[in-house]
C-alpha cells in the first residue's frame, strides 16, 4: 500500500475505510510479487473435450496390505520398519480396498469423468513374478474397482507402478538395480510380463496406461538418496542405475502393448514425469536452469520422447565429471544403438505431476569429492521469500510456473499431448481440521488457470488436468501428517469416514463450468477471489479505487465459499 494511497483513505476520513485498510494489512501480509500482465485472470474455457481427473495411488490408499495373498511390497517394509513419520504405515490408509464404492460415489458427486489410480503390483503377483502365482483376489478387486468406475461413467486412467515395488523382486534382484548394463537383466521383463497381465485382464475398460509414475522419485530418493523404499545409499551411481533400467522397463510395456493389445483394445500408453519449474534467479543462470530441467524431466523424457538417450548436456556434464574424477567411465549408463532404437517414441502423451518452483543459480564446476546427483548438476537451487508456501517444506506455491513449464514441453518434445496427472497443495494435519481449505481453492484457481492460459494462448495440447489428491492419505515419510485431500479422511476413525472439504464444491464448480466462462456466476466468485488469492488486493495492483471495492471484495471473500456450498446444495 503506497503512501499516496494511504493518505487518500485518511482524506475520505470515513471509519469503514480505516478499519478495512487495518483488515487488509492484517489478513494480506505481502504482495507475492503480482504482475499485473502475468498474473491476471484469464476468462474463459477449456475445449470441449478437456478431461478434468482426480488421482490417488495405491499404498496411499488402499491399506489391506497383507489380505489374502498379497505380497509385501518395498513401502510395506520401510514402514514396518518405523521408518515414517511418527511411524504411520499404509496397513489401512484410507481402507479404500473396501471403502472404493464410496470414492467413486464422491467423484460421481463431483462431476469428475476420470479416476487416475494406481495398481499394486504385489497384490496382483506376490512375489512380483507370474510363474510363482497370481493372486485372484486382487484381480478381482481391480476388476471391481474399474467396473464401479464405468457403471458410473467415469473413466480409468491407471498407473502400473506407483513405487510399491514387491519386496520380493528387490531381495532376488536388486529391483531397478538389478545387472543394469547387461543382457540378463530381469526386471525389464519381469516388468512386461506384469504389464501385458494387466492389459489382458482389464484392457478391455482401461484405455488410458501410466507405465511409470515419476520414476525421477525412485530413482534418486529409492535408490540414490534412500530415504524412499527401498532405501538403497548410492547417490553416486544408484540413480542413474535404477533410471536406465526404468526406462527400459517402460519401453518393454509400451511395446507390449504396441504388439499385442493396440489393435484390439485402441488405448493410450504414456509416462508420469515429476518437474519443477526452474526459474534462473539472474539472466546468467539461464543455462543453469536448463540443465536443471534437463537433469530432472529430460532424464526420462528426453530418451522417450526424443531420441532413446539422455539429454547431451546430461552426458557431456558426466563425462566431463568423470575426466575430473579420474574414472575411465562416465557414471551415466549408455544405451546401446538397439535399446536407442526400442526406447525413442514409447509415449502415447506426456504426463507431468507439477507441483512447485525452484530458483536456480550456476554452481559451475566445484571440484566434488563424493560426487552424487545433485552436485553433478552444478546448479544450486532456493525460493524467492515472497512465494507462499503449504505444508509439505518443497511446495512453494508459484502458479506461472506450470505455464512455464508446460511450454517448455511444447517445445522441447515436439508439441506433445499433454496430461496433467497431479497438481495440488498440502494441509498440515491439525486441530480443528482444515475443512474450508481456502488456500487450497486459491491454489487450484490459480494453477488451472495458467494452464488454461498455456492451452488457449500458448496452443499447448494440454488435454487433462489431474487434481492430486480425492482423498487425504499415505503421504509417503511425511505419513498422515501433510493433507492433499478434496476430501478429509479421519485416520483416528476405524471406518475412515470421508468428509468433502470446500475444494471439492470449489473443483465441483471448475469442472461443470470447463473453466471461466465470462458471464459466469462462478467466474464473478473467482474474480472477487483473485487478489486475495494472490495475497495482494485490487487497491494495490489498480491503485486505490475507493472503499466500494474494498467492501465488495472483503465482502464477497467472506461469503463466497459458503455461498458456493450452499449453490451446490441446491444446484
Ligand atoms: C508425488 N518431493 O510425489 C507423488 O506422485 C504422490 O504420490 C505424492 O503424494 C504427491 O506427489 C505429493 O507429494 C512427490 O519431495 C513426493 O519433492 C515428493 C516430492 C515431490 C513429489
Amino acid at each position: 500500500m503506497s503512501a499516496t494511497a494511504s493518505d487518500s483513505i485518511m482524506e475520505t476520513g470515513t471509519f469503514v475505510n480505516c478499519f478495512l485498510l487495518v483488515i487488509s494489512l492484517v489478513i494480506i501480509p505481502v504482495n507475492g510479487g503480482y504482475d499485473k500482465e502475468r498474473d491476471a485472470l484469464l476468462k474463459g474455457t477449456f475445449p470441449q473435450d478437456f478431461i478434468w481427473s482426480s488421482a490417488t495411488a495405491a499404498y496411499q490408499i488402499e491399506g489391506a496390505w497383507n489380505v489374502s495373498d498379497k505380497g509385501p511390497s518395498v513401502w510395506d517394509t520401510l514402514a514396518h520398519q518405523g521408518r515414517v513419520y511418527n511411524q504411520d504405515t499404509g496397513d489401512v490408509a484410507c481402507d479404500s480396498y473396501h471403502k472404493y464404492p464410496e470414492d467413486v460415489a464422491l467423484m460421481k458427486q463431483m462431476g469428475l469423468k476420470y479416476y487416475r489410480f494406481s495398481i499394486s503390483w504385489p497384490r496382483i503377483f506376490p512375489t512380483g513374478e507370474q510363474q510363482d502365482g497370481v493372486n485372484q483376489d486382487g484381480v478381482r478387486y481391480y476388476n471391481a474397482l474399474i467396473n464401479e468406475l464405468i457403471a458410473n461413467d467415469i473413466q480409468p486412467m491407471v498407473t502400473l507402478f506407483h513405487w510399491d515395488l514387491p519386496q520380493v523382486l528387490q531381495d532376488r534382484y536388486g529391483g531397478f538395480l538389478n545387472n543394469h548394463t547387461t543382457n540378463t537383466t530381469v526386471i525389464h521383463d519381469l516388468f512386461g510380463d506384469y504389464a501385458r497381465f494387466c492389459y489382458q485382464n482389464f484392457g478391455d475398460r482401461v484405455k488410458y496406461w501410466i507405465t511409470f509414475n515419476e520414476p525421477w522419485i525412485t530413482s534418486w530418493l529409492g535408490y540414490g538418496v534412500g530415504n524412499f523404499a527401498p532405501q538403497h545409499n548410492e547417490p553416486a551411481e544408484g540413480q542413474y542405475k535404477a533410471a536406465h533400467n526404468i526406462i527400459l522397463s517402460h519401453a518393454k510395456a509400451y511395446h507390449i502393448y504396441d504388439d499385442e493389445f493396440r489393435a484390439a483394445q485402441n488405448g493410450q500408453v504414456g509416462i508420469t514425469l515429476n518437474c519443477d519449474w526452474g526459474t534462473p534467479k539472474t539472466p546468467a543462470d539461464a543455462d543453469a536452469a536448463i540443465r536443471y530441467i534437463q537433469f530432472s524431466m529430460g532424464w526420462f523424457a528426453h530418451p522417450i520422447f526424443k531420441n532413446g538417450d539422455y539429454p547431451e548436456v546430461m552426458k557431456t556434464t558426466m563425462t566431463r565429471k568423470a575426466q575430473e574424477e579420474g574414472r575411465t567411465t562416465s557414471r551415466l549408463p549408455e544405451f546401446t544403438p538397439e535399446q536407442k532404437a526400442y526406447i525413442s517414441g514409447t509415449g502415447d502423451f506426456f504426463g507431468l505431476n507439477h507441483y512447485t518452483t525452484v530458483e536456480v543459480t550456476d554452481a559451475c564446476c566445484t571440484p566434488i569429492e563424493n560426487p552424487n546427483y545433485d552436485t553433478d548438476k552444478d546448479v544450486g537451487t532456493g525460493h524467492a521469500p515472497d512465494w507462499p508456501r503449504a505444508a509439505s517444506s518443497w511446495l512453494y506455491v508459484v502458479p506461472w510456473g506450470i505455464r512455464n513449464l508446460l511450454g517448455f514441453i511444447k517445445e522441447e518434445y515436439g508439441d506433445p499431448e499433454i496430461y496433467v496427472t497431479e497438481n495440488g497443495r498440502s494441509d498440515h494435519d491439525q486441530d480443528p481440521a482444515i475443512m474450508m481449505d481456502m488456500e487450497r481453492i486459491c491454489y487450484y484457481m490459480m494453477y488451472t488457470n495458467e494452464v488454461m492460459k498455456a492451452s488457449n494462448m500458448d496452443n499447448v495440447k494440454v488435454k487433462a488436468y489431474t487434481a492430486w489428491s480425492l482423498l487425504d492419505n499415505f503421504e509417503w515419510l511425511s505419513g498422515y501428517s501433510e493433507r492433499f485431500g478434496l476430501h478429509y479422511v479421519d485416520f483416528n476413525d476405524p471406518t475412515r469416514t470421508r468428509y468433502p472439504k470446500a475444494s471439492s464444491v470449489f473443483f465441483k464448480q471448475l469442472v461443470r463450468n470447463n473453466g471461466y466462462p465470462e458471464g459466469s456466476e462462478f467466474t464473478k466468485y473467482v474474480e472477487n477471489m483473485w487478489y486475495f488469492c494472490h495475497n495482494t488486493t485490487e487497491a494495490e495492483v489498480n491503485g486505490y479505487t475507493g472503499g466500494a471495492s474494498q467492501i465488495s471484495s472483503l465482502f464477497s471473500l467472506f461469503l463466497a465459499i459458503p455461498m458456493m456450498i450452499a449453490y451446490s446444495l441446491i444446484a
